[in-house]
């Protein structure tokens, strides 16, 4: 059976999460926050969740998860078949996690362990996310989902790191992104009505709760 390594707490995690539960697959979850420790290093080379474990190997990478996760079980397919409509799904993959979910992980130590606001993240981050954003609206299609007319891993990845971006855009700026792309915000509310996305999600959010009222 498939082992799940990570933190409900994680965006990441529980986009992996949903892509296994989409798939209909049997999982484990094992408990682990990030780390740089041996242990940890040992299984993901970054330290960095989720990774997940078959056969006593892992595999990091959400988005190489993916990958797997649909050659080992092609059916409910969670990329279009078309090569073109595929490599434009993953194309939105891509830019959501380099151009915002990664600028507005410089505020993590802010928005989920409490510590002063970094001035350089402050200025450097949110130049950055405004050029993602636009350039997200040059390929988002939610007709109705984010590449076109199928369910795809990119709604699960758009689902999970365009609310942690918001997250901090908010908490940190003052900022609700889904104000700068036409139809964002009815787009997530549609996603997070889907049973396997509300499961998880649901998930994270009482746990983060917990975790904020914690610390
Ligand atoms: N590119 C990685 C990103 C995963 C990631 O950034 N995970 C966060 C938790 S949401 C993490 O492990 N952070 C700790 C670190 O960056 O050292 C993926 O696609 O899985």
């Amino acid at each position: 059976m498939i082992k799940i390594y990570g933190t409900t707490l994680s965006n990441y995690y529980s986009t992996a999460k949903a892509a296994l539960v989409e798939k209909g697959l049997a999982f484990e979850e094992v408990s682990i926050m990030p780390s740089q420790e041996p242990e940890v290093l040992a299984k993901s080379p970054m330290g960095k969740v989720p990774y997940i474990e078959v056969d006593g190997t892992t595999l990091t990478e959400t988005n190489v998860i993916f990958d797997y996760l649909e050659d080992i079980q092609p059916q409910p397919a969670l990329y279009p078949s078309d090569p073109w409509a595929r490599a434009k799904a993953k194309e939105i993959i891509r830019f959501v996690e380099l151009y915002l979910d990664a600028p507005a992980r410089r505020h993590v130590p802010t928005v989920y362990f409490g510590a002063p606001v970094d001035q350089a993240a402050y200025d450097a981050a949110r130049p950055l996310l405004e050029t993602g954003l636009r350039a997200l609206k040059q390929l988002v299609r939610f007709e109705p989902y984010i590449a076109g007319d199928t369910f795809t891993f990119a709604d699960l990845t758009a689902y999970f790191e365009l609310r942690f971006t918001n997250l901090h855009t908010t908490q940190i700026y003052d900022w609700d992104i889904t104000n700068d792309v036409p139809g964002l915000g009815e787009y997530l509310q549609m996603v997070g009505e889907r049973p396997s996305v509300n499961t998880v999600d649901s998930v994270m959010q009482r746990d983060f709760a917990a975790f904020k009222n914690k610390s």
